[in-house]
């Protein structure tokens, strides 16, 4: 551990047999994350920026087990996937490293939204294990902290420590990897009198064939455009903060399309293709154009996955989840508002 680092790592307490349980939402990203520059660092290429959402919320308890040779994972009461399991034992060994205690943990995992479906599972996962991890081990870190911690299990998941919305800045390039590490975290963002909501039609709930992981490195290592599209989403994120402050809804999903559209036509362009848009994605996205014709502010946003978010005034949610409804015949569709930043609850579990 370095020295600046050692400073914001101040163990609070020796942990105790109760654990934590931390609860987070997933969020939606307007600006996207795609692309790492540092994969052991989860660095990422450029900043993003993300409404947390007030629904689909994990909870996660961790307690210590000093007596077993493993950690215990469950999901939803089921043992974790061997894969699944390697991640969250990955991502304790971090915080076992930096508390300086070689404990094994219990993990309780209960998750409200479809896993791997471009429903950023993960961000919310990550960022509720970051907050509880961190209190079963006596890590007293500050907001920052616990986002750079959370951004090493998936990077997604360091803007969730947050409520609203917040940006995650890439950090400094010109930095050794380990002062890089330490510039790189979400923080919130300054936004006017909006009253936004996202529109989620899950048109596919089903795990993709591509994880996110995978298709971003594909992007990076093959994409002819993926170096344009990162520049002009540096611009997209200065454009994007003018937009929220002043509450202009239009710009804010004008830019926030844009910058979806491109990061999918890297994809596309990365050898071999990676597609998640579906014929049942592209009839939800011409619906929000004919929502537009109509005269109603609804904007699209898509993941790694065929659903779509549909950005608009919480004013208008009801009506363009009911257009939405209608396109997405046989899927599902959900209204989100700005949520809470990942926290730990109570005994009493509040
Ligand atoms: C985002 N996505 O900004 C982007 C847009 C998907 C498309 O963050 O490898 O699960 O764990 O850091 O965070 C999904 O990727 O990836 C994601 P890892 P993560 O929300």
């Amino acid at each position: 551990m370095s020295e600046q680092q050692s400073t914001l790592l101040r163990p609070r307490e020796r942990p105790g047999a109760n654990g934590a349980t931390a609860v987070a939402q997933p969020n939606i990203a307007l600006i996207k994350y795609w692309g790492k520059r540092d994969e052991h660092l989860f660095l990422p290429w450029t900043s993003s920026l993300s409404m947390t959402l007030d629904i689909f919320p994990t909870t996660t308890r961790v307690r210590l087990d000093a007596g077993a040779a493993d950690d215990e994972v469950t999901f939803n009461g089921a043992p974790a996937g061997d894969g699944e399991r390697r991640r969250i034992t990955g991502f304790l060994d971090l915080v076992r490293h930096r508390a300086g205690l070689a404990h094994r943990a219990v993990v309780d995992t209960r998750n409200t939204v479809p896993t791997g479906a471009g429903l950023a599972s993960s961000a919310g996962g990550f960022a509720a294990l970051a907050v509880a991890a961190a209190a079963a081990y006596g890590l007293d870190l500050d907001p920052a902290s616990l986002s750079r911690l959370a951004r090493r299990g998936s990077g997604s998941a360091s803007r969730s420590v947050f409520g609203g919305f917040a940006v995650w800045n890439a950090g400094t390039w010109t930095a050794p990897p380990a002062e890089a590490d330490l510039s790189s975290y979400a923080e919130p963002v300054a936004v006017g009198d909006l009253d936004p909501a996202l529109v989620i039609a899950v048109v596919d709930a089903g795990p993709k064939e591509v994880s996110s992981r995978a298709a971003m490195r594909r992007t990076v290592e093959t994409s002819p455009l993926f170096e344009p599209w990162a520049a002009s989403s540096r611009d997209d994120l200065t454009g994007m903060r003018a937009a929220l402050l002043r509450a202009d809804l239009d710009a804010v999903g004008e830019i926030a399309e844009r910058n979806f559209l491109g990061m999918h036509a890297t994809m596309l362009s990365a050898r071999p293709a990676v597609r998640y848009l579906s014929p049942a994605s592209l009839t939800v996205l011409d619906s929000v154009l004919q929502l537009r014709r109509d005269g109603t502010s609804a904007y699209a946003t898509m993941d790694a996955g065929p659903n779509v978010k549909v950005l608009c005034h919480r004013a208008d949610a009801d009506r363009v989840a009911e257009a939405v409804r209608t396109a997405a015949a046989g899927g599902t569709v959900h209204i989100a508002g700005p949520g809470r930043g990942a926290r730990l609850l109570d005994e009493g579990g509040r």
